[in-house]
């Protein structure tokens, strides 16, 4: 059987990180998480949709006792660009007053979405709230949000895989990449 590369050869220009890099990386956030929580309870709340693939590798490598809350958000406005309001489709099912929140996302780009939800969640008085992102891109920042744990900082590139989608394709691609431009143009045609 070819594997994911191969079967998107034609689409994939580049593999910016590979399934080994990624679960080395996961494994060292989940142990670095496992300490600084150490003798503590979690709760792991989860972004939709892309984050999915990180929390579910992340959280078997918690040795801590956790719980795992998802939301869903969707942000008004333009479609590529966030305008940092964001709209709760799903809320949490717990309360997190007086909890240890960490909130895990998949990528932190302009920081708006989680700018919005860390105000959200603040303001539910958790014991405490850390944030933990694989993919980080610095030069998109438009608002200051603290990041305790990233996995990796990356480039201003659009990137797809390991739950990232462009167009809700690619999220179950195992490794992370960026697409080829003639991707981009098809669908701007309409394909
Ligand atoms: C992505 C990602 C973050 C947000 C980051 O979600 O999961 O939530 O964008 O962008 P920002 O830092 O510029 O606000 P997206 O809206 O693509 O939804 P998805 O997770 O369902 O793909
Ligand atoms: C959101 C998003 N989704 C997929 N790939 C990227 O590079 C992204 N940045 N912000």
């Amino acid at each position: 059987m070819p594997g994911f590369a191969e079967l998107l050869k034609d689409e994939i220009q580049e593999i910016v990180l590979s399934e080994d890099q990624i679960a080395r990386r996961v494994r060292e956030l989940g142990e670095e998480i496992s300490r600084d929580y150490q003798g503590k309870e979690v709760v792991v709340v989860s972004v939709l949709k892309g984050a999915v693939m990180f929390v579910a590798d992340l959280v078997r490598h918690l040795t801590v006792p956790c719980s795992l809350e998802f939301m869903a958000v969707s942000s008004y406005g333009a479609s590529t660009d966030s305008s940092g309001v964001v709209r709760i489709i799903k809320d949490l099912d717990e309360s997190i007053e007086g909890r240890h929140v960490l909130v895990v996302e998949d990528i932190i780009d302009t920081g708006l979405t989680l700018n919005y939800l860390r105000e959200l969640l603040l303001n539910r008085k958790p014991a405490s709230l850390r944030i933990c992102t694989l993919l980080n891109k610095p030069e998109r920042r438009a608002v200051d949000v603290p990041v305790d744990y990233v996995g990796f900082d990356i480039p201003n590139e659009f990137v797809v895989g390991y739950g990232l989608d462009y167009a809700e394709r690619y999220r179950n691609v195992p490794f992370i990449a960026v697409l080829r431009p003639e991707v981009y143009n098809k669908r701007g045609e309409g394909a």
